[in-house]
């Protein structure tokens, strides 16, 4: 046992005291800054509402300061980067969360949830109170609603006369990019693929430069992020009908007024729904844009590929962490 001078330990513990002190709330002219750091584009529609909703709602007493295109952190380190206070905002997913807390992905789920109104009956179920509660406990961070990002199709380079996609056996082999989770990696290989992980930036480089097959993500994003330039089908799976939540810190939250906190409540709300609403519209238009940009776009076996899925999930380990019961209940609403 070295003998620690009592200078060190003076100045270790004074570094530690620095350290552990919260980092200041940034207010500039005595409003709060608000920053969202996020991997989609400035064009994406809940960056738009972001911009265009809850922004302007906040203004009385927050300046919104949006970072897209994951210029500000990483995708996947935005979560981290509230709870240390470098962040105040971001759009996070159940598989971003279930890195941290396990339980959550049973979001994450292929073929659970059902369309954009369940997942708002799901996000607002007394049930989801103590899963609230646990992201509010262990990282900091309040999750104020459910944005609607899509049902996720697979998106493949080759055209349909090449590899027809009828069932998940026709996906063998298939280079398939996902986000860089393990239940994003765990979803691309019960549909059958060889999952890649590629962050959501750089996936239409390596569709151009042929470093992947493919990717899945929902229409609007495939049109958002132009991956119709360099693909040549898509396959109408609806594999995951894919959901994120605005993530806030709570250190920021607890130092709102209680107006303030229903401001920014009602703004998060409001935001999440103009989205959604544009999403849903989105999807039912882009499938005929795709055709005219020259992509086949077609329905395969979805009754294999959720037997498929579905069977991966309930023998894999993520399904243990899942609180009992609660695939029911997702079910029953
Ligand atoms: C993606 O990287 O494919 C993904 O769609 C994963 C989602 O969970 C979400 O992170 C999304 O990217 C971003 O919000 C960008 O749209």
């Amino acid at each position: 046992m070295t003998t620690i001078s009592r200078r060190t330990l003076l100045s270790a513990s004074a570094a530690g005291a620095f350290v552990a002190a919260a980092p200041r709330i940034l207010r500039a002219a005595d409003k709060v800054t608000l920053r969202l750091s996020g991997p989609m584009s400035e064009t994406d529609q809940r960056a738009v509402a972001m911009i265009n909703v809850f922004g302007p709602a906040v203004a009385g007493f927050a300046s919104f300061d949006p970072h897209w295109n994951a210029t500000l952190f990483k995708q996947g380190t935005e979560l981290a980067s509230i709870a240390r206070g470098n962040l105040e905002m971001s759009i996070t997913s159940p598989q971003e969360l279930a890195q941290i807390i396990p339980e959550w992905s049973i979001f994450t789920a292929g073929y659970l949830m059902k369309d954009a109104e369940h997942q708002k009956k799901v996000f607002a179920a007394p049930f989801m109170d103590a899963m609230k509660k646990g992201v509010e406990d262990k990282l900091g961070v309040k999750l104020l609603t459910v944005m609607y990002l899509g049902r996720r199709q697979v998106n493949l380079r080759m055209p349909k006369a090449e590899r027809t996609i009828n069932t998940p056996a026709d996906m063998a082999g298939i280079k398939l990019r996902m986000p860089g989770t393990d239940a994003w990696m765990f979803l691309g290989k019960a549909l059958g693929a060889n999952p890649v992980p590629v962050a959501f930036t750089e996936v239409y480089t390596a569709l151009q430069t042929g470093a992947i097959d493919g990717q899945d993500n929902p229409l609007p994003s495939d049109k958002d992020m132009k991956f119709y330039e360099v693909t040549k089908q898509i396959v109408l799976t609806s594999h995951l009908v894919d959901q994120n939540y605005l993530a806030f810190s709570k250190k920021v939250w607890d130092k709102l007024s209680p107006e303030e906190q229903a401001t920014v409540q009602k703004a998060a709300d409001d935001a999440a729904e103009s989205a959604r609403q544009k999403q849903l519209a989105l999807e039912n238009d882009l499938e005929a844009f795709f055709k005219q940009q020259g992509l086949d776009v077609y329905t395969p076996d979805v009754a294999a590929f959720r037997k498929h899925v579905q069977d991966a999930y309930l023998s894999s380990d993520f399904s243990k962490d899942w609180p009992k019961g609660m695939v029911d209940q997702i079910n029953a609403l």
